[in-house]
């Protein structure tokens, strides 16, 4: 399959996105950059850095095998890293997904999830969530989630599943759970009385599904004998400002030591990757 470097969104796209919260996209990288991606992951993890710069947070490995590995702002450590999740392509889809004009960067994940080779077991586990439960500080709901597969991924592998429309239910209390491993638990907590339609998302390898903000999401357990490996490019409209004192995030301190009400996340810390002309 051929990637489709100059792929535009089209009505259908967005409808679906707009009903669903997500949308999944065309394969959007070549073979030879989704190599390129899979040797940054083995660097990373190996502490082995671009640049002459220090990483948001140092790595710290998990003495548990099967354990989730995750790595915030890989771009400011790796070069394949940075050119992904400031693609220009990336930012002009979620333009036009979110119907504004300007896309930044709000930060990045590196995930891998290791297999267990058919052992059950949560450690991998990535619990039902919300990312605006995280990003409270940010002045807009409307922003995005990139995700990246560098393989081929689906539930036996321990993909994504989206609750189908749940970007429509607004901001849930308390629904910044990505690290409780316990789904069911979580499922009854978010469920209520709502229709909970869980929707794997199935991708080849260079795929990446799109979801909104509000749009509840997690992952089980990886079966297979390899491990899923991902980035994630999360992603704001260029006039998202910081709403104080709301919520502590990290990305608050990139503004500076004196952050203020409606100051806008801009400068090198969250680079533009599309702005309409
Ligand atoms: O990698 C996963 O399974 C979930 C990642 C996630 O929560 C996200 O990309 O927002």
């Amino acid at each position: 399959m051929e990637a489709q470097k100059n792929y535009k969104i089209t009505q259908q796209d967005k409808e679906t996105f707009e009903r669903d919260g997500y949308w999944i996209s065309p394969k959007l990288l070549d073979d030879d950059q989704i190599a390129r991606l899979r040797n940054a992951h083995d660097r990373i993890w190996g502490g082995d850095y671009d640049g002459d710069g220090y990483p948001m947070y140092p790595y710290q490995p998990n003495s548990n095998p099967e354990a989730l590995r995750k790595f915030d702002n890989g771009w400011w450590i790796n070069d394949e890293v940075q050119s992904v999740v400031t693609d220009p392509l990336l930012g002009e889809l979620t333009a036009d997904l979110l119907g504004v004009d300007e896309i930044r960067l709000w930060h990045d994940q590196v995930i891998y999830k290791p297999g267990t080779s058919g052992k059950a077991s949560s450690a991998g586990n990535v619990g039902w969530h919300q990312d605006y439960g995280y990003w409270q500080c940010a002045s807009t709901t409307n922003m995005m989630t990139a995700w990246i597969a560098l393989q081929d991924t689906d539930l036996n592998n321990g993909g994504m599943m989206t609750i189908l429309g749940s970007h429509k239910w607004g901001l849930i209390p308390d629904s910044d759970s990505f690290f409780n491993q316990n789904m069911e638990e979580l499922k009854r907590k978010y469920a209520g009385g709502r229709e909970w339609v869980e929707e794997p998302c199935i991708l080849k390898a260079g795929q990446a599904s799109f979801h909104h903000a509000l749009t509840f999401h997690g992952s089980g357990t990886n079966l297979s004998d390899q491990p899923r490996l991902s980035i994630v490019a999360h992603l704001m409209p260029g006039s998202t400002t910081y709403k104080a004192r709301v919520q502590r995030h990290d990305n608050v301190r990139l503004l500076g030591p004196r952050p203020y009400d409606g100051q806008p996340f801009e400068g090198h810390y969250f680079p533009t990757l599309f702005k309409r002309n």
